[in-house]
């Protein structure tokens, strides 16, 4: 579709919008006005595809694939729409005639932060690849009203305050009031059996709460695809209010009321590590799945078919447990309410529900007492039960007489629904996000469901669009390496490898350098200007984003930066290659030893970044509030990228690609998807450190790590771990830090911070060196990039789309 024969075409239309829209003119509007008109204008043109996508699938009856996720970190929609709708360069010198800044204008819309971390930003990748490679997939999620908190730094700490991302309203959503959906909590279930014995169940005094989607556009790059990402808010139903009015007279009571049902949508769970078993939060997740669910089936039954064919059209993927309900509730509907047998519902439940893995810390993973269960959702816990003892049932037959076993593998054990157990039964696949990651849930965490079920087991490394982190984020380097291979990487990444060529021409090297400078002086700018601080373009930008979790280990790096400090002051002739030091990272609010770190983050920087003997070779900079767009302006500018887990503990990370697909060097443990760019790369692009997967399990299986006996044989070590609660300038005579000492030599270091601080060391020091050896790090930084297509959302969307959900393009299909 061409959307403006021309720039002038451009201009009039934008102008007409602001008159029409806003009633206002080019000099009137304020940029947020402008930021307006110009979405405004866009969704009008990209509604026309939009509606066109749809009919093509449904003349088609083309399988779609739902993607049900608690969280879709987007960010903003503007400049990648624009991208994508190919109009970027179009837009920019139309409004720079008009005397306005495009990137300016894109900073005036909210970050849609609707997720947490990882597993919400890989949502959101995903739909972008999804569109681009013309295949029907579609999100599924809620629409919180307060999406991840705002993060503010005071007195050092870290403050949390509400992300009121809709208070200037939200351009690209489409509130579809006609599609609402009604979900049922708490009340009973009773069940009669009809003259033909068949059983029939009647559910009464449940609570109804109205689900109303509003939906949001998912462009596709230079196609004509429009996907959709519809998004649930709860109110309360017509008939509701109005008997709650009439039986109780009085309004106080009605809006209570009205605010409680509300709140199912209010706000997103910041804490992504520990499982609290809040209510509310089960309340959200049914909430979401079975408006979808409920949606869903709609959809299908306008195509007029058999449900035997429900599995042909129709896939639906669970990110994570959090929406595992979806079993269950298509279960419901199947059953009760088009008449289904079990066997039969269960046979169509199973071949399309497909389920991915993101984590084995066992403190993540979801499990609800029954109680809660069967109170909320009595109907759905009569299902699982079902599911259950059907299940624990076969298995006796495939293993009589092993208790163990069964127990081990029920879904319903100890007063707990667990989750992920219910979420391996009920689908006919199950991946986890990195090779190594997979490999440890078949050998280890999830072995026994392996042994049973081993051809549900297979695995998709994580990817991160391109389009996004790399031709949106990184114009520069975008240009230079079309000038030099031309524009094929765009729709094939993988053509990124073509750039080897060029590892003898020292032109085209120095041309990365020169880029990656300009990318750090914008960004040493921009810090200048929101935080503050100066920043040297000249030493090494080293960051580490990611949220705060001890198995993260930011501690290492902090503790790296004292031991620094403590050189440089000890021996003024002490050599170093300057570093700046970045950081990004909110905790959990509940999550104390992580707001702990934080904290010694920001005295660190204050000690460092005022030290005049050191601030010239050293400086920390914690950037409060790390978000999607943060991230847009940060990883262009990086030199050093920190992937720095305890190995067997990231599942896969995504971070690690963006920077590596922006030519930072990684420095990092043989975890998650860092071995897979390491076997990409090859052991001269990379800083591998620390133990490797099968030492961690070696010293776990013999009990013998001993963080105590690091300190008493590491001068450094304890040294810097006595900064923490002796006087020195990071304690300054204070019991701050007490709790992080505890944890690395009371507690014997849970995630053997100390056991990888001599290597992290040595390796650091490693990296200062060969920064120095320009040609030889802009090498390695070539090969970096060159590599990395692989990691692009498209190749893993291409295998989902391959090997479970068994879709293909529409344009195929015609
Ligand atoms: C877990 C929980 C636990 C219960 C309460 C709410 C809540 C919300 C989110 C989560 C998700 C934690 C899992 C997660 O984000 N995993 C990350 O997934 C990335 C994408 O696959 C992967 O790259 C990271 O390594 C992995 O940590």
């Amino acid at each position: 579709m061409v959307m403006f024969s021309d720039k002038e075409e451009f201009k009039s239309e934008f102008k007409a919008q602001l008159e029409n829209q806003l009633g206002k003119t080019i000099d009137s509007a304020s940029e947020f006005d402008t930021y307006r008109a110009l979405g405004s204008l866009i969704q009008e043109k990209i509604n026309k595809n939009w509606l066109k996508t749809n009919q093509e699938y449904k003349k088609h009856k083309t399988k779609q694939v739902y993607y049900f996720s608690m969280e879709f970190l987007m960010g903003r929609l503007l400049g990648n729409n624009l991208l994508n709708l190919h109009v970027l360069a179009l837009v920019e010198e139309g409004l720079a005639d008009l005397g306005l800044s495009l990137s300016e204008l894109e900073n005036k819309e909210s970050d849609a932060g609707l997720g947490n971390g990882g597993l919400g930003r890989l949502a959101a990748c995903f739909l972008d690849s999804l569109a681009s490679l013309e295949l029907a997939g579609h999100g599924c999620g809620l629409r919180y009203r307060y999406g991840m908190f705002d993060q503010h730094i005071i007195d050092g700490k870290q403050v949390e305050f509400p992300d009121y991302w809709l208070s200037k309203g939200f351009i690209w959503e489409v509130r579809r009031p006609e599609d609402s959906i009604e979900v049922r909590f708490g009340g009973h279930v009773s069940s009669n059996r009809d003259k033909d014995g068949k059983l029939h169940f009647k559910y009464e005094n449940y609570q109804p709460v109205q689900a109303v989607p509003y939906d949001v556009p998912v462009v596709g790059y230079h196609n004509d695809t429009v996907n959709t990402l519809r998004l649930w808010s709860a109110e309360p139903t017509v008939e509701d209010t109005m008997t709650k009015a009439e039986r109780e007279g009085e309004f106080g009571h009605f809006l209570a009321h009205k605010r409680s049902l509300e709140s199912i949508s209010d706000f997103l769970y910041p804490d992504d590590s520990t499982e609290e078993g809040k209510s509310l939060r089960l309340k959200q997740e049914y909430f979401l799945v079975s408006a979808g669910v409920q949606s869903v089936v709609r959809s299908f039954e306008r195509l007029g078919l058999p449900w035997s064919c429900f599995p042909d059209k129709v896939a639906l993927h669970i990110n994570d447990t959090h929406p595992a309900l979806v079993i269950p509730e298509l279960m419901r509907i199947l059953m009760d309410e088009k008449g289904m047998g079990w066997e039969e519902a269960w046979d169509v439940t199973q071949a399309s529900v497909s389920y991915t893995n993101h984590t084995t810390l066992s403190e993540a993973l979801e499990s609800w007492p029954v109680g809660l269960v069967r109170s909320l959702l009595p109907r759905i816990f009569m299902i699982i039960n079902e599911i259950n003892e059907r299940f624990c049932q076969a298995l006796w037959k495939t293993y009589p007489g092993e208790f163990d076993r069964i127990a081990d593998l029920a879904i319903v054990a100890d007063g707990q629904v667990k989750m992920a157990h219910l979420s391996i039964v009920g689908s006919h696949s199950i991946n986890g996000v990195a090779k190594l990651h997979t490999d440890i849930l078949k050998e280890r965490e999830m072995k026994r469901f392996y042994n049973t079920f081993p051809e549900r087991f297979n695995n998709k490394t994580n990817g991160i669009t391109h389009r996004r982190w790399l031709m949106h984020a990184n114009r520069p380097l975008s240009s230079a390496i079309t000038e030099a291979i031309g524009d094929r990487w765009m729709t094939e990444p993988k053509e990124l490898i073509q750039l080897l060529k060029y590892k003898d021409d020292l032109a085209f090297l120095d041309r990365l350098h020169e880029i990656k400078q300009e990318n750090k002086a914008a960004f040493a700018h921009w810090i200048k200007e929101t935080q503050g601080i100066t920043i040297d373009p000249s030493s090494i930008f080293d960051v580490q984003i990611k949220r705060l979790h001890g198995y993260k280990r930011q501690l290492l790096n902090a503790l790296h930066i004292m031991h620094l400090y403590n050189e440089l002051k000890s021996d003024p002739t002490f050599d170093i290659v300057p570093r700046t030091f970045i950081f990004g990272a909110k905790a959990a609010p509940s999550y104390h030893f992580a707001k702990k770190v934080i904290q010694l983050i920001n005295r660190i920087a204050s000690v460092v970044n005022n030290d005049p003997d050191v601030r010239d070779y050293i400086k920390v900079v914690f950037l409060p509030n790390y978000s999607v767009s943060m991230a847009e302006k940060m990883i262009p500018a990086s030199n050093v990228s920190e992937q720095i887990s305890m190995a067997t503990k990231e599942a896969s990370g995504t971070g690690n690609m963006k920077l590596m697909m922006n030519g930072a060097l990684t420095v990092g443990t043989m975890d998650g998807a860092n071995v897979e760019i390491h076997d990409l790369v090859g052991h001269d692009n990379i800083y591998i450190f620390g133990l490797s997967s099968e030492e961690v399990w070696d010293y776990y299986r013999n009990g013998s790590y001993s963080s105590r006996a690091v300190y008493d044989n590491d001068e450094r070590v304890r040294h810097t771990l006595d900064q923490l609660i002796h006087y020195s300038p990071f304690s300054k005579g204070e019991r701050d830090f007490q709790e992080i000492y505890d944890a690395l030599l009371t507690y014997n270091d849970e995630y053997f911070v100390l056991k990888d601080f001599a290597s992290y060391l040595f390796t650091q020091r490693k990296v200062s060196q060969d920064y120095q050896r320009k040609r030889q790090w802009n090498l390695k930084s070539l090969v970096n990039i060159s590599q990395s297509g692989v990691f692009s959302s498209d190749r893993t969307i291409q295998e989902y789309a391959r090997e479970i959900w068994d879709i293909q393009r529409v344009q195929t299909l015609k």
